[in-house]
């Protein structure tokens, strides 16, 4: 059917998506959700690569609207892997019967705005193995974008990809049955998150394992363990502090175990290495917490680095592997990466590092790859890569505001926004966890459902005062993108080559784009909200 007219559409199926759909049905509106892969999950639908596992604890990294939900839900391990995950949002999609308004294989291709009718026109592509079978047209009067920050995948250009004769692979896109690397010669390209997780996994089942590094990762034990009955018990008896407390910290997690509020200056050596001592037996990314200022100032942060220089130094046998791992960049200016036996891997047998800073892959072959003046032959490469980050998903859709003016164009000096919500020219266009909002730098579940209920509050307020469009001010954008800048200008954050920073896609402007602080944020959002949506134009 087409041409069909709903009050909603969302876009994405993950964690935000749901959650949207139901607070806009809970609103008594009509919503339409489409989903390119045939299920629910977003990041975990796609994310399926061998090891994957989620670096917020279980406990913490759960929908917090349902109290019935979030009691009757039992996490196995402290750190959920991705099967787990997936599980869960299956579940909460059947629990609350989510899956009536939304249709799988359904690519969104454009959304164009016609000032006129103030309506929304989406475009959706029906497609079976990648190919259209057929297209939509949607009507909407609002649109939300629940595409994901990471959900774009980076796949670099190399030389003659089509030539490769064995299995390629992206962490971001892993096929969805079982991948068996028994007796074969892998190749790993990338030391991100995904190459950390999955190559302790892939070590073990593969003959051969080549790691190709470009910029060594700094990584901390996660320590996952069987989820603590004793522990759930505590936290289900006072969920609802539990989630409060989570909500004053920086990045809306690690509540049970929070930053430790002295410089890292403040005290002797011997206490400060104590300290990481106890972050680092521990587990976790509460490890970047031992100070309050590691990520502002560049001394502070080299206590920590060199504090985890030297554990690599010591997990690795061979100096000179060692050496190569050890990164020299500032500690979190990338995503930190909580590891499960990753350093150690280096030292079977079957894993060879290949160091390709100063010689890049230079070509993919029939057999493999040439790289550092070496020829490789491998049976399947696995391209850790990454995403495009924040904007990628967007840019892929043909978004067009007042008088068609192209969210791409708009954003090609990078990424403007009203509290990462709404874009000035997009009238009732939302995303949630854009650019400019704290979003990957929180515990995800956390910063969507702030975003959702946002939105949700907002579309009410927009009926009971009978009000057909919402649309962020110029002025209070430009505003706040010079506000997300500033913040970010005084940590350490813009020092490195992150995908924070678009800098790991090549040719994409170089910006700053998720927000530092969520108590701040939500502070923020609710002032805005009290002002009768400041900075927003209401008509
Ligand atoms: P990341 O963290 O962006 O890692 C991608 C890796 O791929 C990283 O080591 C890159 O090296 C490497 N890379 C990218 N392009 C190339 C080329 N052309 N040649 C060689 N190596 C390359 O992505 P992940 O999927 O691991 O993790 C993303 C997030 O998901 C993570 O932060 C968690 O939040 C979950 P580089 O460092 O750019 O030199």
């Amino acid at each position: 059917m087409s041409n069909q007219s709903v009050d909603v559409v969302i876009v994405g199926a993950g964690f935000a998506g749901m959650f949207m759909l139901y607070r806009v049905r809970q609103l008594g509106l009509s919503a339409q959700l489409f989903e390119a892969g045939d299920g629910v999950g977003g990041t975990w639908y796609w994310n399926r690569y061998p090891g994957a596992r989620c670096d917020v604890e279980s406990m913490e990294y759960s929908y917090q609207f349902s109290d019935e939900l979030q009691q009757e839900w039992h996490w196995s391990e402290r750190f959920a892997a991705q099967p787990e995950i997936l599980r869960y949002a299956n579940h909460v999609a059947d629990r609350f019967e989510l899956r009536t308004q939304m249709q799988f294989h359904s690519r969104v291709q454009s959304a164009h705005f016609n000032e006129t009718q103030a309506i929304w026109q989406v475009k959706v592509s029906q497609t079976r193995d990648d190919k259209t079978v057929s297209e939509q047209t949607w009507t909407s009067r609002f649109v939300v974008m629940a595409t994901g920050c990471l959900s774009s995948t980076n796949r670099p250009a190399f030389a003659g990809m089509d030539e490769f004769r064995g299995q390629t692979f992206h962490t971001g896109q892993w096929p969805h049955s079982a991948v068996d690397f028994n007796g074969k010669s892998v190749a790993v390209i990338g030391t991100g998150s995904s190459a950390i997780q999955s190559i302790p996994v892939i070590a073990e089942q593969a003959k051969q394992l080549y790691v190709l590094q470009r910029t060594p990762t700094y990584a901390v034990p996660a320590r996952n363990a069987p989820l603590d009955a004793a522990y759930e018990a505590q936290i289900k008896a006072d969920y609802a502090n539990f989630r409060a407390r989570n909500n004053q910290m920086l990045g809306a997690f690690g509540g049970a175990f929070p930053r430790n509020e002295v410089s890292a200056l403040s005290v002797s050596p011997e206490d400060r290495r104590a300290e990481f001592e106890r972050r680092w037996q521990r587990g976790g990314l509460i490890f970047l917490g031992a100070f309050n200022d590691l990520l502002l100032n560049e001394a502070c942060n080299k206590f920590a680095a060199d504090f985890v220089r030297e554990k690599i130094q010591q997990i690795v046998r061979d100096p000179e592997v060692a050496r190569k791992l050890t990164p020299g960049h500032v500690i979190g200016c990338k995503r930190l990466v909580i590891d499960t036996g990753y350093f150690e891997t280096f030292n079977r047998p079957n894993v060879e590092l290949v160091d390709i800073s100063q010689a890049p892959i230079e070509r993919i072959t029939a057999n493999g790859l040439r790289a550092a003046g070496r020829d490789f032959q491998v049976d399947c490469i696995v391209f850790a890569t990454g995403f495009d980050a924040m904007t990628g998903s967007l840019d892929k859709i043909d978004i067009r505001g007042r008088s068609g003016l192209s969210l791409r164009e708009k954003w090609q000096a990078g990424p403007k926004t009203y509290l990462g919500l709404n874009v000035s020219g997009f009238p009732n266009l939302f995303m949630i966890s854009g650019p400019g909002s704290p979003s990957v730098l929180t515990n995800m579940m956390v910063s969507i459902e702030q975003h959702v209920n946002f939105i949700a509050d907002c579309l009410k307020y927009l009926s009971e005062k009978q009000l057909r469009c919402i649309e962020a001010s110029a002025s209070a954008e430009d505003a706040w993108v010079a506000h997300v800048n500033a913040v970010a200008n005084q940590t350490l954050y813009p020092s490195c080559n992150s995908w924070y920073l678009g800098a790991n896609v090549p040719g994409k402007t170089r910006v700053f784009m998720p927000l530092l602080g969520y108590p701040p944020y939500v502070q923020k959002c609710e002032q805005v909200v009290a002002r009768g949506y400041e900075g927003f134009a209401l008509t």
